[in-house]
This record gives structure tokens, sequence and C-alpha cells, in this order.
């Protein structure tokens, strides 16, 4: 589609959902009446600029379907997110929200080459989280077979994906480097394996994790980004050029703007990803602030694909650490530990303030090979990586080697920072 072309259809959807919203949800009305916009201001994509947000917290209040714009006897499915603090926000989806739904994850296996001849395994957790059956349905619909293993259970996980000969899988990066690292010591040769894709979000990583996780899994692996409020996994996934995830913005429309000021940055500049939804009509979210932090890219890929491309995600503007004053993502780590051949990609950053300073503590694990008693040998080991991080991140980090396997391995998200610090108002 041409970008007129997708203007005109973003137009069309937004004016529609605005009235939906504005119409069936109490919430929305209030947001909308207080911001002094009504529906009948919205006749363009370009007007959305009018509308006021939607954050987290306003789920939150509305706890559990105070923000369903339809009678909960036209919602068919309930899926919810933990988040860190409180109550867990809720979503609804009527028929054509998830048909929509399995539309844009059937789009992001396309694009990563799979069809009707595939297996997925899907070792994303199936639940409350969107992940296992957001992507199940998205098989489904491209015809591909779905093996629904869940998170967890590892070893059968393995056995299954030889036995059945799963084509990709489906999970957090964490978790397939974690399978990856059981591959190797449970002595498994990876030819053995049919896999060729990886099917990897619900958490940052970055190109250097891409690298590792398709030497080691002999894979191509692929982006896939989503988000509860906004449908679940499938909101963007890359193609074959792995050079940006494209949006599907027909259905998900995204926004750049400084979480700061709240306007709309340049194009092409950073800031915080904001979605409107334009054809969802249980639950719409209008204008809602993801707080992940990344850029847009209008220009047409090499895929022939029109469809605006997103940055990798650098981070969270509610996650990121302010330790000693510099910002600090999880993310910078992971590259940097990456860059070493002797340090496994697992960490803990565990921050505190010990006498009005801010400590900042990571374990790190060296590979069981480069492990050794010479104390000596540790200590430049960890001075190396100290510098780095000092250059990089800009402040120093007291690093502690642990043994091979200390870290905690995820098979769903992983928790790589402990912020101890209490800020008193
Ligand atoms: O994680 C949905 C999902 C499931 C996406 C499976 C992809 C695969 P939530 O639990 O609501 O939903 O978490 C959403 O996770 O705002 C990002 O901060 C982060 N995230 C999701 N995908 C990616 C990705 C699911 N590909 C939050 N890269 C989002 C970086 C991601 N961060």
């Amino acid at each position: 589609m041409s970008r007129d072309e997708m203007h005109a259809l973003q137009s069309e959807k937004l004016v529609k959902i605005v009235a939906h919203a504005y119409n069936n949800s109490p919430f929305y009305k209030k947001r909308f009446d207080e911001h002094g916009v009504r529906p009948e201001d919205i006749r363009s994509i370009d007007d959305i600029v009018k509308l006021p947000f939607t954050v987290k917290k306003d789920l939150r209040d509305n706890y559990p379907f105070g923000m369903m714009c339809v009678p909960m006897t036209q919602i068919l499915r309930l899926h919810a997110s933990s988040g860190t603090t409180g109550k867990p926000i809720v979503v609804g989806y009527v028929q054509k929200d998830l048909d929509n739904w399995s539309e844009a994850v059937a789009r992001c296996l396309t694009a990563y080459g799979l069809g009707n001849d595939d297996m997925v395994q899907i070792a994303y957790g199936y639940g409350l989280f969107t992940g296992g059956l957001g992507a199940h349905d998205g098989v489904t619909k491209i015809g591909a077979t779905v093996i629904p293993t869940s998170s967890g259970n590892t070893q059968k996980q393995l056995q299954l994906m030889q036995d059945f000969g799963a084509t990709a899988l489906a999970c957090t990066p964490s978790y397939a480097l974690y399978m990856a690292e059981e591959i190797r010591k449970q002595g498994l040769d990876i030819n053995n394996f049919k896999l060729k894709v990886g099917i990897f979000g619900a958490e940052p990583w970055t190109n250097a994790m891409r690298k590792e996780l398709e030497e080691k899994l002999h894979i191509k692996a692929f982006d896939i980004y989503g988000l509860t409020e906004i449908s679940g996994p499938g909101v963007g996934g890359e193609c074959e050029c792995q050079n940006g995830t494209h949006l599907w913005e027909d259905l998900y429309y995204p926004e750049i703007i400084d979480p700061v000021t709240l306007q709309p940055v340049e194009p092409g500049q950073k800031g915080e990803l904001v979605f409107t939804t334009l054809d969802k009509w249980g639950m719409p979210m209008i204008r809602y602030r993801t707080r992940d932090l990344t850029y847009l890219n209008y220009d047409k890929c090499d895929c022939g694909r029109t469809a605006v491309r997103m940055g990798k995600i650098l981070g969270r503007s509610d996650d990121m650490m302010i330790i000693r004053g510099v910002n600090v993502f999880p993310s910078q780590i992971e590259s940097i530990l990456l860059e070493f051949p002797e340090y496994e990609p697992y960490f803990l950053i565990e921050v505190d303030r010990i006498n009005n300073t801010d400590t900042f503590d990571i374990q790190v694990e060296v590979k069981p090979e480069f492990y050794t008693d010479q104390v000596n040998e540790l200590v430049r080991l960890r001075q190396r990586l100290t510098s780095r991080i000092q250059s990089v991140v800009g402040i120093q980090p007291a690093i502690k080697i642990v043994q091979p396997g200390t870290i905690e391995r995820s098979t769903g998200k992983a928790k790589r920072a402990i912020d101890h610090r209490k800020f008193v108002e």
C-alpha cells in the first residue's frame, strides 16, 4: 500500500474508532471532555495529536472491566499482564479483535518466510500472558502446525522439538539462550534439529544476542514485538532484511513523542512509542503511552513492504535506571558482555543507595572454559569488563564474577535488574 493509501485508510479508521470510544466508554468520554475535544474534531489521522493520552494507570484504575467499550456479553477472551506493582491490567477482545490480532501475527510469520509446511513450537507461556495464545492463533491462520508446549519443562521441550522436527521456535530470547545452553549440556547435536526460524520477543534484545542465538541454534532469529494493552505479540515483526521491525500500522497507529514534553518528535528521532488501535472494538486504546523508547523509519524497506519500521527497543522510559545521575539500560550491559568471549550473556544488576551514594553491582558469569581458580586471571578479566562498562555507560560498576550456572535462568522474561533504593519524597 502506498503511503497515501495508508494515510486515507488510517484516517477513515481513526474517525470511526474515536466515535466508538467516545460514545461507548464513560472513561474516554470524560477524558475527551476534560481535554476539550469531541469526535467531530477528528477528521483525519493528522488530527490524532488533538487527542489525550492513555496510560497504564488508567487501566489499573479501571480494573477490571472499566475500559471495555462493548457489553461483556460480546467479549470472547480476556488477557492480563501483571506489571511491576499492584493490580494487573486486564484487556478484552471481541471476535473482530481476535481476527485482527491473528492477522497481525500471521503477517509477521509470513515475513519470516514461514508457511503451511512449517511446525512452530510455541514456548511462550499460555494463559493470561498474551504470548502463547496470541502466537498460537497466528500460526493457525497461516496453516502451519502448532506445537503448544508453553514455557518451562525444558528437557521435554527439547525432546519434542527434535522428535517432531519443529522448524520454528517462538519464545523469549532469554529462554532460547537457555535452551541452547541445555542442548550443549545434554550433549545433543543441533544438526539433529530441524529448526530454521526463531520468533523472539517480549523483552528487549540486541543484535549481538541475535548473532549468538543464530550461531548456537542454526537459525535465523527474528524480532516480534507487542504489548498486552494493544493486543499482544505481533503488533510488529521483522522481515528477511532484519533491518527494523515493521509495524502493522493499519491496525496499530504508532507515534513517537518526547516523554517529557509529550510533543511529537521530528521523524527518525528517538522517543517514547505511542499507539492508537485503529480497529479494536472491545477495548480500544487511544494514544496509549507504551513507555518503550525507540524511533521510526518511514523509508520503503528492501523487502518491498511500505509499513513503517521501528528500531530496536532501547529500553523503557520507566525501567531505565538512573544511577549516580546516569541513565543505565540493562540492554547496554548485555551488549557489552557479548563483546567478551569469556562471559555468558547472563547478568543481574543490583542498585542500592548507601550513605547517599548509589551502588551499582553487577553479577556476571564466565563460561565454564574460562572459569579458573587463578585469582589473578579473574581479577584481570573483571578489570577489563569494569573499564569497558565505565567507558560505555559512564559510571563504574562493582563486578562480581560468579560460578557458571549461578544466575537464575529464565523461561519467560528475564529479570535483569533489581533496584533496592527507596525514594522518599
Ligand atoms: O510481552 C507481548 C509479547 C509476547 C510480545 C510475545 C512478543 C512476544 P507484555 O507482557 O504486555 O506483552 O509486555 C510488553 O514487553 O512494552 C516492551 O517493553 C517489551 N517487549 C515486547 N516485545 C518486545 C521486543 C508482551 N520484541 C512489553 N523487543 C513491551 C523489546 C519488547 N521489547
